[in-house]
């Protein structure tokens, strides 16, 4: 994985898509710039997921940007994805790593400074740092790092990184300038009127 791909990461959710197909908010985010896409589902069949996630593979693959499975790693094998994203809680690197061979993306969210530096002692390809700030997306959150505390990840961290929580057009011109290596983003892409629009407003923001 190169670190650009993490410039602007799509994380999906279905609720927040406003009725639209998520298979068309993600086409329309990669034709405004996307560089990855998570599928993220938590209250979903595995079969389903699989069903999703196959709908999704062949508008990724013209578009050249990875697919990356959130917390599944049997719904990674299923499809052959690009990857696959765990938290603290999901099954441990090692054993990912194990199961979906070298060449698989795997991404893991650090929700702490301590967890920052045990990530540096995996070969984990990028960590999410997560959250920056507080969203109503996710409520479950550690407390947020805030900008100074996502520039001392960024600093401490030998891996790429990509920061979550809270980012928008508003928010993101600050936050790249911690050198972190991009955004990843659920509500100002899956909510937007026009997720092209915002996908492109946010990827052609300077770094
Ligand atoms: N993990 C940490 S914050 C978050 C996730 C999945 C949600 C981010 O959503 P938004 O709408 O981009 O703030
Ligand atoms: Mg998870």
């Amino acid at each position: 994985m190169r670190p650009e791909q993490l410039r602007l990461y799509l994380v999906t959710d279905r609720p927040l898509s406003m009725g639209r197909d998520i298979a068309w908010v993600v086409e329309e985010a990669v034709r405004g710039g996307a560089t990855m896409v998570q599928l993220r589902e938590k209250d979903i069949d595995t079969r389903e997921f699989i069903a999703l996630a196959r709908r999704l593979q062949p508008i990724l693959k013209e578009a050249g940007v990875p697919l990356i499975i959130n917390d599944r790693v049997d719904v990674a094998l299923a499809v052959d994805a690009g990857g696959v994203h765990i938290g603290q809680s999901d099954m441990p690197y090692d054993i990912a790593r194990r199961l979906l061979g070298p060449e698989k993306i795997i991404g893991l969210s650090v929700e702490n400074m301590d967890e920052v530096r045990e990530a540096n002692s995996l070969d984990v390809d990028y960590i999410g740092v997560s959250p920056v700030y507080s969203t109503a997306t996710k409520t479950d959150t550690a407390p947020p790092f805030g900008l100074e505390g996502l520039r001392e990840a960024v600093r401490i961290s030998r891996h790429p990184a990509v920061a979550i929580g809270g980012m928008n057009a508003r928010t993101a011109p600050d936050v790249l300038k911690t050198g972190v290596d991009g955004i990843a983003v659920v509500s100002a892409i899956c909510s937007a009127e026009d997720p092209r629009k915002a996908a492109s407003a946010l990827v052609h923001l300077p770094d």
